[in-house]
């Protein structure tokens, strides 16, 4: 009796875990991450570089809004949402800053900034017609089940455009700052959805303000 009492305990407590979990997917319309160094791959990097990207989609589903805050990067010239885990790379799917892609020619692009940038780096809106790469042609909602699979990150790329590439700190081309996109569930407000036990940061959970910031 005891032994089948357990089991129905077991049960449920899996089948609320699965319906929680069901939920939090089906009702994402906001997401967000932290961008730092350390989550860089192949290898971290020892900048000192921090960003916070935002998202939310609007009620048609037709169009995404977002907003990259960066701190103390050096560089900086272009950020993307790229398609992959947070344990590999994967290819570019949104272009974040600039809008578009940038011709090879001239170099740099227009889009860099040499020295130091602090704040709103990129704020605009994505449509199905911005999906590049394997998300070419598809909707929205494909973009939207990446980033509520973990399956999307956004990085933020910096050079010097002088000599070899990835070099440090304020040349990194293939990407010096990174964050994992997580969705936050759903709701109006810019407050309270960072909870979170994967982010360690304390200062930045306001989305007006770029991580850094005092
Ligand atoms: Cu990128």
């Amino acid at each position: 009796m005891l032994r089948k009492r357990a089991l129905l305990i077991a049960v449920i407590a899996v089948l609320g875990a699965a319906l929680a979990t069901v939920g939090v997917l089906a009702n994402n319309d906001r997401w967000s991450t932290h961008l730092a160094g350390q989550f860089e791959l192949p290898v971290a990097v020892d900048t000192k570089a921090q960003g916070q990207a935002t998202f939310k989609l609007s009620d048609d589903g037709m169009v995404l809004h977002y907003k990259l805050n960066v701190a103390n990067i050096q560089n900086v010239f272009m950020a993307h949402i790229h398609a992959g885990p947070a344990t590999s790379t994967g290819p570019i799917v949104v272009w974040l800053y600039p809008s578009t892609p940038f011709p090879a020619l001239p170099q740099p692009p227009a889009s860099y900034r040499p020295g130091r940038t602090n704040g709103t780096l990129a704020e605009g809106e994505i449509r199905a017609a911005n999906l590049v790469g394997p998300l070419a042609g598809k909707t929205l909602a494909d973009l939207v089940a990446l980033m509520n699979n973990g399956g999307a990150y956004v990085n933020a790329h910096t050079s010097d455009f002088q000599g070899a590439n990835n070099t440090g700190p304020g040349d990194m081309a293939s990407g010096e700052i990174r964050g994992n996109l997580h969705g936050d569930g759903q709701g109006d407000d810019d407050h309270g959805d960072h909870d979170h036990g994967d982010h360690d940061h304390g200062d930045d959970d306001h989305g007006e303000h770029g991580p850094g910031h005092k």
